[in-house]
């Protein structure tokens, strides 16, 4: 039987486990990437692991998401990890460099090799055909430990292109015609790979932008074939020898498959709140528009800008309108400087951000209240700009950039004949911004260099028989991690300071959860469907474990935070009666028997609901390996253990 591109890369990787759907499988990684907000507590871990160097082929560390300096905390959490970089066989990329996924795309991918990134966008390497998958932290951390990283096998879901973008129709369009037809929930536990004659149309940028938001299908990953655009990509990067051929057999059998027909596709946008809540233009009317908003490792490639700054050429941007356009990497925002298309962006009067995700994690440019902001990103979960009513749409870059020029939402079609811009047959490379690690004989004397801002974080001991604990909260469906552990630019500093975060923790939904984990210690946190929905960020846990939950009891869970929930050491359960989920108020009294027996036999755990004089069956969402890791008191201290 023949396989699927993803298959051919797991099979050439596959450390243990078999490739049947459901199967736990570990695979060997070749390159990891962290950003700084999820960078800090990977290298705490890292360093809790005691490995001197970097195991990987390449591991680099990139600074993009906390790059507003109003306070030390950002800067040294900066100089932290690029000492530990330096120190441990870790390439560092400056802040100012760019985007992570933006400039890994660029600079280091690989088309056939494994990459996890401590960042939930890290499909966005399947643009060039790598296997790039979302991580927490801990895992990244053993990645680089060169331990293998475990996820279940997932499902192969074949996306079949045909036909032709047309003009003023972009990749966004693509990929939020797949959240429309598949939902947030639509690539669970899937690979989606990209396939048919449309794809040679699509040019490497516009497939990352297609495998970056793979990731608000919920899908472990996206994929496109490695082909000749592939190779002039890679080429024009100064890279052609990375390049290899990858394609899916003829025969290669795929668990589900949609068709879409890119000529039939016009420009779409996502509404508020939710990725998946996609409507045409036509549909949602000339809404007012106070904001837009261009960039973000979506939609911020040379490509995006390039027909963003042709449509601003010689036009002025509406009087009512703040435009703010983050170039995605220092490469691209050099190149549109050099070739003049920056001077047109300016002219139109755009306010031009440095390189980083800004906005697009609340850094800065948070809309008026109740303001409606058009966003080239890949979220719009509520808050999440950092302004509590605003009202965020997701769009392409041309349809953002038509809008900001009539203060209305605006089709880009309606522009007229659109010019035809290609990729470069060379782009501008000068990697000055990237630091290379010390070499064996010198890593020994480079100093870690420490602030105040860093401190240690929680782990727990051994999973304990039996458990008492309060429901001291109870939430409903689709919780994602901004309501766990929000961001923006108040909190988003001490992501290396876990009893400084815990203040916040859920305080989107219940802004006395953490006193009350203060005030009655053990809890349980209930839940609705695709808890845990949205980022990579271990903070979702890590902060939680501080403040005594021992399990987190919902419908189902999304996959990397689940992962996360283990790699904690909190028990992930869910119901298995869905209608039970009513029957648990918040603040009953529960209490989880032999619990540590139950892990041990795969058995389900039962949770006694005290004040309803109930009994709840319920099943651990843990392979083999994660209850030997839960019993153990999570992966840090399994590792330790294994070693
Ligand atoms: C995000 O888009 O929410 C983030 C910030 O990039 C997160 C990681 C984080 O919370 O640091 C992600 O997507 O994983
Ligand atoms: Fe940065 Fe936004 Fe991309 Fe997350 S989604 S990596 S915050 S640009």
């Amino acid at each position: 039987m023949g396989l699927t591109i993803a298959q051919k890369i797991i099979q050439n990787h596959l450390v243990s486990g078999e490739m049947k759907p459901g199967c736990d499988i570990g695979l060997k990684i070749d390159q990891t990437l962290t950003q700084d907000a999820t960078g800090t507590m990977a290298y705490l871990e890292f360093e809790a692991m005691g490995v001197p160097r970097v195991k990987t082929e390449k591991s680099v560390a990139y600074i993009d998401h906390n790059t507003l300096q109003t306070g030390f905390e950002n800067a040294d959490d900066h100089r932290f990890i690029q000492s530990v970089a330096k120190k441990h066989g870790i390439w560092f990329s400056r802040p100012g460099n760019g985007i992570c996924h933006q400039v890994h795309l660029e600079r280091f991918g690989v088309p056939g090799k494994t990459l996890i990134g401590s960042d939930s966008h890290t499909p966005t390497g399947g643009g060039i055909g790598m296997l790039a998958m979302g991580a927490g932290g801990l895992d990244v951390a053993v990645a680089m430990g060169g331990g293998p990283y475990y996820i279940s096998m997932p499902k192969m879901l074949r996306v079949n292109l045909t036909g032709k973008l047309s003009p003023w129709v972009s990749a966004k369009d693509v990929i939020l015609k797949v959240l429309q037809l598949l939902s947030v929930k639509g690539g669970v536990g899937k690979i989606v790979e990209y396939s048919g004659e449309g794809v040679k149309s699509l040019s490497v940028p516009e497939r990352a932008t297609i495998t970056n938001m793979g990731a608000e299908l919920g899908a472990t990953t996206s994929i496109f074939p490695s082909d000749e655009v592939t190779r002039s990509f890679l080429q024009a990067q100064g890279r052609g020898q990375d390049w290899v051929e990858l394609s899916s057999d003829p025969d290669a059998v795929y668990d589900e498959e949609v068709s879409i027909d890119l000529s039939a596709l016009e420009p779409l946008a996502a509404c508020p709140h939710s990725p998946d809540n996609v409507k045409s233009l036509k549909e949602i009317g000339a809404i007012k528009v106070d904001q837009v908003c261009i960039g973000s490792c979506t939609n911020s490639s040379y490509l995006d800008l390039m027909r963003v700054a042709s449509i601003l050429k010689g036009k002025t941007v509406h009087p009512d309108v703040s435009l703010a356009i983050a170039p995605g990497s220092k490469q691209v925002y050099n190149m549109l400087a050099m070739n003049g298309a920056l001077a047109d962006i300016i002219a139109a009067g755009a306010r031009v951000l440095e390189c980083a995700c800004g906005p697009c994690i609340g850094m800065g440019q948070s809309p008026n209240s109740k303001g409606i902001s058009l966003r080239t990103f890949n979220r719009n979960f509520e808050g999440r700009s950092g302004t509590a009513d605003g009202q965020i749409y997701l769009v392409s870059p041309e349809t953002a950039a038509a809008s900001a020029l009539a203060g209305v939402l605006t089709d880009p079609r309606t522009l007229g004949e659109e010019a035809p811009i290609a990729l470069p047959e060379h782009f501008l490379i000068n990697d000055n911004m990237v630091e290379a690690p010390a070499s064996e004989a010198e890593m020994d004397s480079v100093e870690i260099l420490r602030g105040p801002n860093i401190k240690e974080f929680p782990v727990t001991g051994p999973l304990e028989e039996t458990i008492a604990a309060k429901a001291l909260l109870k939430v409903g469906d689709n919780i994602t991690t901004d309501h766990i552990m929000p961001a923006g630019a108040k909190i988003l500093p001490y992501r290396s300071n876990i009893p400084y975060l815990s203040n916040f923790c859920f305080g989107v939904c219940d802004k006395e959860f953490p006193a009350r984990c203060r005030e009655y210690g053990p809890s349980v946190v209930v839940g609705g469907q695709n808890y845990g929905q949205g980022s990579s960020r271990e903070h979702a846990a890590l902060v939680p474990l501080y403040l005594g939950v021992k399990a987190v009891l919902v419908k189902s869970f999304a996959r990397i935070h689940c992962a996360n929930l283990a790699n904690a050491g909190i028990l992930p359960l869910i119901f298995k009666n869905e209608a039970d989920y009513d029957k648990i108020d918040q603040m009953d009294e529960l209490e989880l028997k032999n619990v540590r027996k139950a892990i041990e036999d795969n058995a389900p755990v039962i949770v006694s609901d005290k004040t309803k004089g109930i009994e709840i069956e319920t099943e651990a969402v843990l392979s083999q390996r994660q209850r030997e890791m839960v019993l153990a008191g999570g992966l840090l201290n399994y590792t330790r253990e294994q070693n």
